[in-house]
């Protein structure tokens, strides 16, 4: 099984799945990568990592659970601007993989040396070992997207996105082969523009998608028209779509044979149907373990 993925969304269905015991590679997005204190970060391969490890802060949806802030505060007193908030553990993640950055690893090499030593058992694989970067056109002009997600808190209305270098991002090692040589290929109830574009949009996996004999299934993360987690709906809306369970399956048109909607959305299966996508009807809000579990193997089941 495969999982295209963002953050949260793809971090929890992924759990479900290794706890349904799937054989399991996750393709993670890197275009949320940012560069801090000299560190490089990457959220959503960190929020699968940590997830996958059963060490992810579950109430807030990023870092590792239990965290303490003495070094951030230690480099505040030092002048360092703290906006991004950094734990001490997280921190320790981010100096392990820029050392093996600096030191010439792939960051393909440096994410499987991590999920290693956290005795993770799927395969996590960002999907370029190149660079990308979202970036975020606003009425206030162009902002990164860490500057536009954390810093401003996604309250800019979204008029725009570039995925800066895709076009130049080679997929990494074994991610064309996870979509091409998989049984199920899942895209996540992860943002269409934020998480699965930028994942989408690297050279040959579109393609790869499109023409994988595996049943592609996604996940609606848009439930009674409301987003499930962050600015979904609002960047669904400034982009002229419509928010709900049908306006994203209008987007994955040619590259998924199974919509999953939640059961708020049972009225719209059939229209999701005329697209041409078998539907699952389901409680898709995973919550705890269990919930996560569940939806997994209703996918595995579809
Ligand atoms: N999100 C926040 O809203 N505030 C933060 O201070 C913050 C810090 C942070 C640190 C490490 C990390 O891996 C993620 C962090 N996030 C934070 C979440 C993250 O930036 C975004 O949720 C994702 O990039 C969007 O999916
Ligand atoms: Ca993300």
């Amino acid at each position: 099984m495969t999982v295209l993925a963002g953050g949260v969304g793809g971090a929890r269905l992924a759990h479900g799945l290794d706890l349904a015991g799937a054989d399991l590679t996750v393709v993670v997005n890197i275009a949320d990568d940012v560069e801090l204190h000299g560190l490089w970060i990457s959220p959503d391969l960190d929020t699968v990592t940590y997830t996958l490890a059963g060490l992810a802060d579950e109430e807030r949806g990023w870092g590792v659970v239990g965290e303490t802030y003495a070094a951030l505060e230690a480099m505040g007193r030092l002048g360092e601007d703290t906006w991004f908030t950094l734990g001490d553990r997280d921190l320790a993640t981010h100096v392990v993989r820029t050392a093996g950055l600096r030191a010439g690893s792939s960051l393909t090499d440096v994410t499987a040396r991590l999920t290693t030593a956290l005795g993770v058992r799927a395969r996590v694989l960002p999907v370029t070992d190149d660079r990308v970067a979202t970036l975020v056109d606003t009425p206030a002009g162009r902002l990164g997207f860490q500057e536009y997600f954390v810093g401003r808190r996604h309250a800019d209305d979204v008029l725009g996105l570039v995925y800066e270098g895709i076009d130049a991002a080679r997929p990494a090692p074994g991610v064309l082969d996870a979509v091409t040589g998989a049984d199920v290929v899942v895209v996540a109830p992860s943002n269409p523009f934020l998480s699965v574009e930028p994942v989408l949009g690297v050279a040959g996996v579109r393609d790869a998608l499109a023409g994988t004999s595996a049943r592609r299934v996604a996940v609606s993360p848009i439930v009674g028209g409301r987003a499930i987690k962050g600015p979904a709906a609002q960047i669904l809306t400034t982009l002229g779509h419509e928010v709900s369970a049908l306006g994203v399956a209008r987007l994955y048109v040619g590259l998924v044979d199974v919509m999953v909607i939640d059961d708020h959305d049972a009225h719209l299966a059939d229209a999701v149907r005329a697209l041409g996508m078998d539907v699952v009807v389901t409680d898709t809000v995973m919550g705890g373990p269990a919930g996560r579990e569940r939806l997994a193997r209703t996918l595995l089941a579809s």
